[in-house]
């Protein structure tokens, strides 16, 4: 029997990723609701040839139509609103955002990694954020075979990451900085075009920021590894779709880069490009609309006795964001 789903943020860049994934993918939806701001109401999206209207996301908006799953792309305060009166009304609310993360008894899923874990929800399954989820694709089976005892990330951000509009911005900042126009500088904190910014989200006590602690903390609940030592530092780029993320892991047994090749081979979700001696490795505008984590320089860490470095790629917007949600409501 097919299910009756909601997109909330159905316009957003994730959400207009959810509803193509969830066509692509010929997951059995037989009615299909949209919700985001008021904003959108009027606007019409398109799912298997037909016009579906966008609604306004109001508490009461779920009664009556008994959604089965609701994917919730539109923001971690949104969510923490809004999810409560979906499960309420009998939805299960896979969860983008990180309003519900790190709560004990929400499963924080990534479908390669700990499937299992969605059989103790209780309502609401929350998706990872998008840096956290290619990296814990790569490092499961590693860990599997060897047991990470830390993890050194410095990530690549393209400015999806940062929504449609921080998106088009980073676009008009080009076109501007090339005409010789002032740039004009709203969704982000410097200009982007032609430049990098070592920041994303808000500063923590400790100096990180609370995008790397997403990646520590995250990390460590997916992969049931509260000990796992995890230290990331986040950059955003001018790319405009798919993280990059620059990954060395220490481990208690010793894996050849040979090894580690032939477990990723073998690994769910992951597509080695390393042919260091043709320039084969994996670049995020030629990975962009694609499903799976790509990996590839794959060598053994020279500053360390049992360690890996390697680099890892994948479209943040659909395996970090809207295919993971579409992939945990296949799991349901
Ligand atoms: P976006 O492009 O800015 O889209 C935001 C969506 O939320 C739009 O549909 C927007 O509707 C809706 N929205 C905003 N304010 C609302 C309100 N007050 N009431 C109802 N709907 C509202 O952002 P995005 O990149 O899709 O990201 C959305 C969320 O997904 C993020 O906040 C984050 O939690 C999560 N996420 C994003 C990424 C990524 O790579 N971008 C990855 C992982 C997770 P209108 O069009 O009507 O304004
Ligand atoms: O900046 C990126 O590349 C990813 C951004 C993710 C994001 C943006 C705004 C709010 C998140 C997230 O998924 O963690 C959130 C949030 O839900 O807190």
């Amino acid at each position: 029997m097919g299910k009756r789903v909601a997109i909330v943020g159905a316009t957003g860049a994730v959400g207009t990723e959810m509803l193509e994934t969830l066509e692509k993918r010929n997951y059995p939806v037989d009615e299909l609701f949209l919700f985001a701001s008021s904003r959108s109401v009027g606007k019409k999206l398109k799912f298997r040839g037909n016009d579906v209207p966008v609604e306004e996301l109001t508490a009461d908006c779920f009664k009556g139509k008994r959604i089965d799953v609701a994917l919730f792309s539109a923001g971690a305060s949104r969510s923490k609103e809004f999810a409560p009166p979906a499960v309420e009304a009998g939805a299960v609310v896979v969860d983008n955002s990180s309003a519900f993360r790190m709560d004990d008894g929400i499963p924080l899923v990534v479908p390669e990694v700990n499937p299992e874990d969605i059989r103790t929800h209780k309502g609401i399954i929350a998706n990872p954020n998008c840096s956290t989820i290619q990296m814990v694709v790569a490092l499961k089976p590693l860990h599997d075979a060897a047991t990470i005892t830390r993890v050194e990330v410095s990530t690549y951000q393209a400015v999806s990451g940062a929504g449609q509009a921080a998106m088009d911005e980073c676009v008009q900042q080009v076109r501007d900085y090339l005409a010789g126009n002032p740039v004009r500088i709203e969704k982000f904190l410097h200009q982007i075009a032609f430049n990098l910014i070592p920041q994303i989200d808000v500063f923590t006590d400790n100096g990180y920021t609370k995008e790397e602690m997403k990646m520590v903390k995250e990390t460590q609940k997916i992969m049931h590894a509260p000990g796992l030592k995890v230290t990331a530092t986040t950059v955003r780029v001018p790319v405009l779709r798919a993280h990059s993320e620059s990954i060395t892991i220490s481990t208690e047994k010793k894996l050849t880069a040979a090894q580690a090749r032939a477990i990723f081979e073998k690994a769910p979700g992951i597509v080695v490009q390393d042919d260091p001696a043709k320039s084969v490795y994996p670049m995020p505008f030629f990975v962009s609309g694609s499903y799976p984590v790509y990996v590839g320089r794959i060598r053994e860490d020279i500053s360390q006795d049992k360690g890996l470095a390697f680099f890892c790629v994948a479209d943040q917007l659909l395996k970090g964001a809207a295919l993971n949600a579409v992939q945990i409501a296949e799991l349901l």
